[in-house]
């Protein structure tokens, strides 16, 4: 750091508080240091750099109702260099700057996998030179902040904007009005257009904007969220009448609009929140986008030359009706011509196999909240029938089977297939999930539209899961082959004959038992379990689902502890189990898996007869934040979803990117972990996507596990006999139902004994601490095409069309010219 900065970042703290540096509080460092580097940043620096591009570049816009930016004060201080000196002028007043830069708030604007890997794109769009912007909602409380009470999850709004965000900038002067309600007029035939919206009120949608910056801070992209504006909305006569509450009626249900992410949909009105978020953030992005491209003065016939939409997920997917709706109401351009381009700007990500997490909303709330759109759905899905009645007039099922509206019970609109429609492109998330889409899901529009639906295997940016969460291995990895693979994803490859080296290999260990004490410090805290940092690490860390199979890992837990009491002689490999993630606050099921996991836990910690051999603990409030202190420390990574239903997963490629070894099924991205990483280096258990499909064919019959597994029975029993729960023995019987007379629909018996003879091979071969060492680098080092760098090149060569700026030289001659 300069001499300059160092006294810029004094007088920001002297201003902040008006005080001398000495007397400022650490929190008001964090502000100043973050204000320092808002500084670097400059006003409009990424506009500038934007403009100086070829100014009939295409822009990337992500819409996405989640993201997980994490933390990024860090990486900020080292993308421009700052972090050494800021340290520094911190210390001369008694200041740590990590202690500091801890207090930086991690906003859960999302739930998992989705939201990270939003967080990953934009990075490395970033990095890659992509003009790009996310959209999305500033919520004020995010997802929930969860709190273990005597072992059951109790959800706590997670009031993140506290201390504010220093990050962000208000942008009151952007501000779009987003209609809600009322009711469309036809007008007279001579005038354009034909039809109005005549709306019952609108709410404001003001811009808060979260810088993105790129490697090196080379490049910055912005991360525009939208928060309804309240200002002034109070009603002053009723107020002044006594009414006091009623005065606030209209502010609250504004304010509501973005008080959470994903409000509970138990009752009606939680389900129609959900709709008018989805509505008004996407309402005013696209009023946005527009607002950019028009200012450029350019003809709407050049939209998708200059416009790309990517919608992740089906949230946004009524931002491609909002855009023909713009187009033909407010630009009077014609439906058809309209509908031509809006669907060559929108790109469709698919990120689930589960049917019913394919969002399908009551035509009802279209009537009541956004009637111009459902008339154009109704317009659209004519002409789409029509198309596919001609090209296929002999498929009696297929109309109704592909309409954009469900028409068996309640009238519904069916959002995944509004974006296949109104999208160029639809991508699946691994090549499993992209086939099963073509064949299974989507197989009528992949019928319909050969070649439509693509794969693009998700990434994860190196520099956060590795950079930023694990500095000692960074050392290391660079002592060794430099660090070009923080912006070069393929360099990480020449790690590979370093796993041959004993050195390497115990240097390589050093540092993880390092990250494990960390992680043992971490639990000490928030679980109040003591861990042995020698033990083996075994990691479990996603959203409760049942799907994800947290139960497995529990009943493997369950018989070991089982099998350990019977035979206190019985040799195991010490192992330390650790859980994290949430459950969706109306998941019933998950819940209570969450508090039996809670009550394992107790009882392995604390009986003597399994000490030292077994701990468990679950980390509460499982965050990016504490994702990176768990991912560099574990050795094993559990990724036991039952085939077939994990889209990809990201957490199993940041786990092998920081060397822990995966036991995992055939599904999601383990397939092409495994391939990228070898099978030798992999433990793979479970059924297949085939097996599953035929077992569940034959009539999968549970209790015929039961009865003949021996260690199974015993566990379940030991479950549902109250063992872990001595006060309420039949808390957990419906857990136990759920596995045997409820179907068991995620196979979990099933794939029991083939886990179970995984993990003793897992143990076998964590003797062999050299040999698992080996893999362990041999994983780290394969990790080259699950960058969200090599992501991105393939979303801007397959469907946007867009270049990345190959040449980082360019790209500093530009800023520097400026
Ligand atoms: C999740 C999938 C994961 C996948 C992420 C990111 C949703 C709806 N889907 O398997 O379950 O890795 O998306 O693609 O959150």
């Amino acid at each position: 750091m300069m001499q300059s900065d160092s006294s810029a970042l004094l007088r920001q703290v002297r201003s902040l508080t008006g005080r001398p540096p000495e007397a400022a509080s650490p929190r008001q460092w964090l502000r100043a240091v973050v204000d320092l580097v808002r500084e670097h940043i400059g006003e409009d620096w990424g506009n500038r750099v934007a403009a100086a591009r070829d100014a009939h570049e295409k822009r990337i816009y992500y819409l996405s109702m989640e993201f997980l930016p994490g933390r990024l004060l860090v990486q900020a201080l080292r993308n421009f260099g700052l972090y050494e000196s800021c340290q520094r002028t911190l210390a001369e007043y008694g200041m740590d700057l990590a202690a500091v830069a801890d207090l930086e708030v991690d906003p859960a604007l999302g739930n998992g996998g989705l939201g990270r890997l939003a967080a990953c794109l934009l990075d490395s769009m970033a990095n890659l030179g992509l003009p790009a912007y996310g959209y999305g909602m500033r919520y004020d409380c995010g997802l929930f902040a969860q709190d273990i009470v005597d072992g059951w999850q109790v959800e706590r709004p997670e009031s993140w904007l506290r201390y504010g965000n220093p990050w962000e900038s208000p942008r009151p002067d952007l501000i779009h009005p987003v209609a809600f309600g009322g009711h469309v007029v036809e007008r007279d035939p001579a005038e354009r257009p034909r039809t109005a919206w005549l709306p019952a009120g609108e709410v404001l949608a003001i811009a808060y904007d979260m810088p993105m910056l790129g490697y090196e801070a080379q490049r910055l992209n912005t991360l525009r969220l939208w928060s309804p504006s309240s200002f002034g909305e109070l009603d002053l006569h009723k107020f002044n009448d006594g009414d006091h509450f009623g005065a606030f009626a209209r502010k609250n249900a504004i304010e509501s609009l973005s008080q959470v992410l994903y409000p509970g949909d138990a009752s009606p009105a939680g389900r129609e929140l959900r709709f008018k978020q989805e509505y008004f953030f996407v309402s005013a992005s696209i009023q946005d986008i527009l607002r950019r491209f028009l200012r450029r003065g350019w003809p709407l016939n050049h939209l998708p030359e200059h416009v790309v939409i990517q919608i992740n997920d089906t949230h946004p997917s009524l931002a491609i009706v909002e855009l023909l709706r713009l187009l033909i109401d407010r630009h009077h351009v014609d439906l058809e011509h309209a509908w031509q381009l809006t669907r060559r700007c929108f790109a469709y990500t698919n990120h689930t196999l589960l049917p019913e997490a394919l969002e399908t909303w009551p035509v009802r709330y279209f009537e009541k909240l956004v009637p111009r759109h459902l008339q154009l759905i109704y317009e659209v899905n004519d002409r789409f029938l029509r198309d596919v009645g001609r090209r296929l007039p002999n498929d009696a099922g297929l109309i109704r089977r592909i309409s954009l509206i469900d028409e068996d019970g309640e009238r519904r609109v069916r959002m995944a297939h509004l974006a296949i429609v109104g999208s160029r492109r639809v991508n699946g998330v691994s090549k499993l999930h992209s086939t099963l889409l073509q064949k299974r899901t989507f197989a009528d529009f992949a019928a319909l539209y050969p070649g439509k639906i693509i794969n693009i295997t998700n990434g994860i940016s190196f520099r956060r899961w590795l950079g930023e969460a694990n500095h000692d291995l960074v050392e290391l990895v660079r002592s060794r082959i430099g660090d070009d693979w923080l912006h070069d994803h393929e360099a990480i490859s020449a790690l590979a004959p370093h796993a041959d080296d004993p050195a390497f290999r115990q240097a390589f260990r050093a540092v993880k038992h390092r990250n494990k004490l960390r992680l043992a410090d971490l639990v000490a805290h928030d679980c109040r379990v003591a861990v042995d940092p020698n033990s083996l690490f075994d990691v479990h860390i996603k959203r409760m689902h049942e799907y994800k199979r947290q139960l497995l890992k529990l009943l493997h837990v369950v018989a070991l502890y089982d099998r350990l009491r019977q035979d206190p002689e019985a040799r195991c490999v010490p192992r330390t189990v650790i859980f994290a993630g949430k459950a969706a606050p109306n998941y019933v099921m998950a819940k209570l898996i969450l508090k039996l996991i809670h009550e394992v836990a107790r009882h392995v910690n604390n009986d003597p007869l399994v000490a030292g051999r077994v701990k468990m603990a679950f980390v509460p409030d499982y965050s990016v934040r504490k994702a990176q202190i768990i991912i560099p420390a574990a050795d094993l990574s559990e990724q036991i979803s039952t085939a077939g239903h994990e889209a990809s997963g990201t957490g199993n490629m940041k786990l092998s990117l920081n060397g822990a070894l995966t036991i995992g099924t055939l599904d999601g991205a383990n397939i092409e972990i495994r391939e990228a990483v070898g099978a030798e280096n992999f433990f793979t258990f479970g059924l297949t996507i085939e097996e599953v499909a035929q077992l569940r064919a034959e009539g999968y019959d549970p209790w015929r596990y039961y009865h003949g597994n021996p260690e199974i029975k015993a566990a379940l029993d030991l479950i549902s006999s109250g063992h872990f729960s001595p006060s309420t023995p039949d808390l957990f019987r419906p857990i136990v139902s759920s596995l045997t007379s409820g179907g068991d629909h995620y196979l979990v018996l099933a794939d029991f004994a083939s886990y179970q003879r995984c993990q003793d091979q897992v143990e076998a071969d964590y003797t062999d601490i050299e040999q698992w060492t080996r893999r362990a680098i041999l994983n780290t080092a394969s990790m080259a095409r699950f960058s969200s760098d090599f992501a991105v090149r393939q979303y801007a060569d397959l469907v946007w069309n867009a270049s990345p700026l190959e040449d980082r030289q360019e790209l500093s001659e530009v800023v520097a010219a400026e």
